[in-house]
């Protein structure tokens, strides 16, 4: 395990020498310390961007040239995938097969924009038909320049990656922030980095506190754009900073996404994608479907299959064998989502199963999948982020009304829909205002795919080409033809 910053190519403590401590959620054992970056080794990371950026030639090489950097990391990350996947295990909670999972789909994130790099050597110049034929005129793409990247706890690794890989393959240099609570993963990709050789100052890894590293990046006048997925109340934060120097931001907040369930659904499937729309990651989910609308017909038979399934779910330490809910990430988020609940009973909801630390697991932040009824609508249970294994299920009577509910709310991150009417459920996926919508599934996610939210859930989208288009910036060079004369003031 790691423990120090990788600033400019090297590794080296903090400037005053502080540490913080890495706490396993599954046995509440500190594991490890790592160094907490204070302002002055954030501005060292950005000048060594800077440098990297500015002077090194990091944008100056094909795209093809960074092509074989990402390709490596690539490799680089599933070389030790088991190792890594074990080390956000102990870090983040979550069960072994999930952070197996994430870990595996970093690697391709890396490959994936190492295809879109390459592809920018092969179509750097759109030309702009124009009116005037003395004019002619192209539009290229170049890449914005240092990044401050600051990501959640959720996917420590996968975070990571969405970031870093499109904004190394659009040229542009990185200042990373993982998590105080998760940073193992992003210094394990700093030296994965650094073993493959990427040149000095192009990757840099800043540990430590949001409001001391984080802010720093955020307030940094050599940072030319903004990065950032978690929090809304953060969100705004580094707008407003943004503001101030006019940095390029791109934003993935939170959301409370619904899950409509019609009548011609099959039970069962519904249950199963219910489940797996917030019980994965022990819900500690952005795209989370935390509320859950079922037509009046379905409901009293997919309500008594979701407590029993829900019952069933095997809670423990990642690393056991068949665990299929981990403790929560912290300490912190434990006492948030237990009073969240707390707060819905107190408004008049009903603990259909779960609500509580589970029997036989005193150490750990362990909680029960818990499904709430009888939720009200203006409650904060309905309308705010739970951000862990909870969800809220009511009923509906018509599509317009599902509609109607689903898009009551100030989020609009993403939203599902399960019917075997093809029709119908193209027509309510069209209506939703979300950014990603489910048909008959809940939260698979592929790197092809556009990933962002409307409303307070964000600005920009991260993955595919338009997770490349934000790390890029637009220019166009239009040339008048040599031996024409403009004629304005000299005839
Ligand atoms: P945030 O506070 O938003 O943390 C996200 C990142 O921002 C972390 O790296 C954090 O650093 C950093 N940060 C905090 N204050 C900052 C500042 N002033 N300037 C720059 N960076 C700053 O989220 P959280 O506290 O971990 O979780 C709180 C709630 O946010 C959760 O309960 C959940 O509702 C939501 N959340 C949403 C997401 C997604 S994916 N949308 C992910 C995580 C959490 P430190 O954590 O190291 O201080």
């Amino acid at each position: 395990m790691r423990s120090e910053l990788y600033i400019d190519g090297k590794w080296r403590p903090s400037s005053d020498g502080r540490t913080f401590d890495v706490v396993n959620p599954a046995t509440e054992e500190v594991i490890h310390r790592i160094a907490a970056a204070t302002a002055e080794d954030v501005d060292l990371a950005v000048k060594a961007a800077r440098r990297a950026f500015d002077r090194d030639g990091w944008p100056k090489l094909s795209g093809a040239q960074r092509a074989k950097y990402l390709r490596a990391i690539a490799e680089g990350i599933r070389a030790r995938q088991a190792e890594i996947a074990r080390l956000e295990v102990i870090d983040n909670g979550k069960p072994f097969p999930e952070a197996d999972w994430d870990v595996a789909d970093a690697a391709g994130c890396f490959d994936f924009y190492a295809g879109l790099a390459e592809q920018l050597d092969n179509n750097p110049e759109e030309p702009i038909a124009l009116p005037d034929a003395r004019f002619t005129s192209k539009a290229v793409k170049e890449p914005i320049g240092v990044v401050g990247a600051i990501i959640p706890w959720n996917y420590p690794l996968l975070m990571a990656a969405w970031k870093v890989a499109p904004a190394l393959a659009a040229g542009c240099t990185v200042v990373l922030k993982p998590a105080e609570v998760t940073s193992l993963t992003a210094l394990e990709l700093a030296a994965i980095a650094d073993d493959v050789g990427l040149p000095a100052g192009v990757l840099n890894v800043v540990t430590g506190a949001g409001s001391v590293a984080g802010q720093a990046i955020i307030d940094h006048r050599q940072v030319d754009k903004l990065a950032f997925t978690g929090s809304g109340p953060v969100g705004s934060k580094i707008m407003a900073a943004a503001a101030r120097d006019i940095k390029r931001i791109s934003l993935e907040l939170g959301g409370k996404s619904p899950f409509v369930v019609f009548d011609d659904a099959d039970i069962d499937e519904a249950v199963e994608w219910i489940m797996f729309g917030i019980f994965w990651n022990q819900g500690q989910v952005c795209s989370a479907t935390s509320r859950v609308l079922v037509q009046e017909g379905n409901y009293d038979r997919l309500l008594s299959r979701l407590v029993e399934e829900t019952k069933k779910i095997r809670i423990g330490n990642g690393l056991e064998d068949g665990v299929l809910l981990g403790p929560l990430v912290s300490k912190r988020q434990h006492q948030q989502v237990v009073a969240a609940i707390e707060a819905a009973k107190a408004a008049g909801a009903t603990v259909a199963c779960g609500g509580k630390r589970p029997e036989g697991f005193e150490t750990g932040y362990y909680l029960e999948p818990t499904v709430l009824t009888d939720v009200p609508l203006e409650s904060d249970a309905w309308r705010e982020e739970i951000f862990g294994p909870v969800v809220s299920i009511r009923t509906f009577s018509t599509e317009e009304e599902a509609i109607e509910l689903a898009n009551d709310s100030r989020f609009g991150l993403a939203a599902a829909v399960m019917s075997r009417d093809d029709r119908r459920a193209e027509r309510v996926a069209a209506a939703f205002r979300a950014g990603i919508v489910w048909i008959n599934c809940s939260q698979p996610t592929f790197t092809e795919a556009p990933w962002g939210g409307y409303k307070e859930s964000g600005i920009g989208r991260e993955l595919g080409r338009w997770g490349l288009d934000n790390y890029l910036e637009t220019k166009q060079i239009t040339r008048f033809a040599t031996g024409e004369k403009w004629g304005w003031y000299i005839k």
